[in-house]
């Protein structure tokens, strides 16, 4: 059967990917981001491959714009299937003691609040059709800190707590919730990171093989089609050569 799957931060990496994968599976997309023009370019794009696409622009840690859009949406897009919740982004790797303010809030509005806010928008309507999967994409950062990781690591960490803890609240439900724990993508993380930094960005993938988005969009399909008795709580996905956040065996070039 085809799912209605929406996805947050859908115009880069992991979210785009999941994108492209749900659609090749025949699904019908709600794409979200900030990017307005991008969004549409890629709406025009899925249509052009009889995808039924469509696209709502705001930005997560905006609670009104983002009521507004849901409320927005016409009654056979409100049977959604899949959340995604994509959207997030570490910003600079500081000490503790020494990290940016601004950075922290951004991470900790858009990664922890911008995440509430979606499940909080969406949840209730999968309650209602006693239906639906949540799938937030958290990190192996959540599992334990690394040096200077510090707020991005403890935004991963709260994910992994709501991820938990929704799973418990709609346990009664035949509601699934999924924690997808990526090591390193290959995406525009880390430029996002370093503030546009493309030089040290590529440092990171430096001697190792990284995942891409699609091996994330790989599980995230797996997932969501898996018997609906089957409930893919949680899933470490790394690099062959990573084997934890701190771990990292890297090829001398
Ligand atoms: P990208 O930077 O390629 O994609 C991030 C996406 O999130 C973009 O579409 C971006 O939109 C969107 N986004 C960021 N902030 C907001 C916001 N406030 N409102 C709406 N959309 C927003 O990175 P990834 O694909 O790698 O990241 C996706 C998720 O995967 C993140 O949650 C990240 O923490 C997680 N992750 C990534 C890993 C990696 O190594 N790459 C590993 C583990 C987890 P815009 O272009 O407008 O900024
Ligand atoms: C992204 C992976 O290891 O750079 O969450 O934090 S890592």
């Amino acid at each position: 059967m085809n799912k209605i799957v929406m996805i947050t931060g859908a115009t880069s990496g992991i979210g785009l990917a999941c994108a492209k994968r749900f659609a090749e599976n025949g699904d019908k997309l709600i794409l979200t981001g900030r990017n307005e023009r991008r969004l549409k370019e890629l709406s025009d794009e899925f249509k052009s491959n009889d995808t039924q696409v469509i696209t709502l622009t705001f930005d997560v840690r905006d609670r009104e714009k983002a009521t507004e859009a849901i409320n927005s949406l016409a009654t056979e897009w409100r049977e959604i299937d899949v959340l995604i919740n994509n959207a997030g982004l570490a910003l600079g790797l500081d000490p503790e003691y020494d990290g940016s303010f601004e950075d922290w809030e951004t991470m900790i509005d858009t990664n922890i609040k911008g995440l509430l806010t979606m499940t909080r928008l969406i949840v209730p309507l999968m309650v209602n059709r006693d239906k639906g999967h949540i799938i937030n994409i958290g990190s192996v950062a959540g599992d334990a800190a690394y040096a200077n990781g510090n707020v991005y690591c403890a935004t991963k960490a709260a994910v992994k707590a709501l991820t938990d803890g929704l799973r418990i609240d709609v346990a009664k439900t035949s509601i699934r919730v999924t924690n997808l724990k990526p090591g390193l993508v290959e995406t525009n993380f880390s430029t996002t990171r370093f503030h546009g930094d493309t030089e040290r960005a590529a440092n990171v993938y430096k001697g190792i093989k990284p995942l891409t988005g699609e091996d994330i969009a790989d599980v995230a399909v797996y997932a969501a089609n898996a018997p609906e008795h089957v409930q893919i709580a949680e899933v470490l996905i790394l690099p062959t050569h990573q084997a934890n956040g701190t771990v990292i065996a890297r090829k001398e070039s």
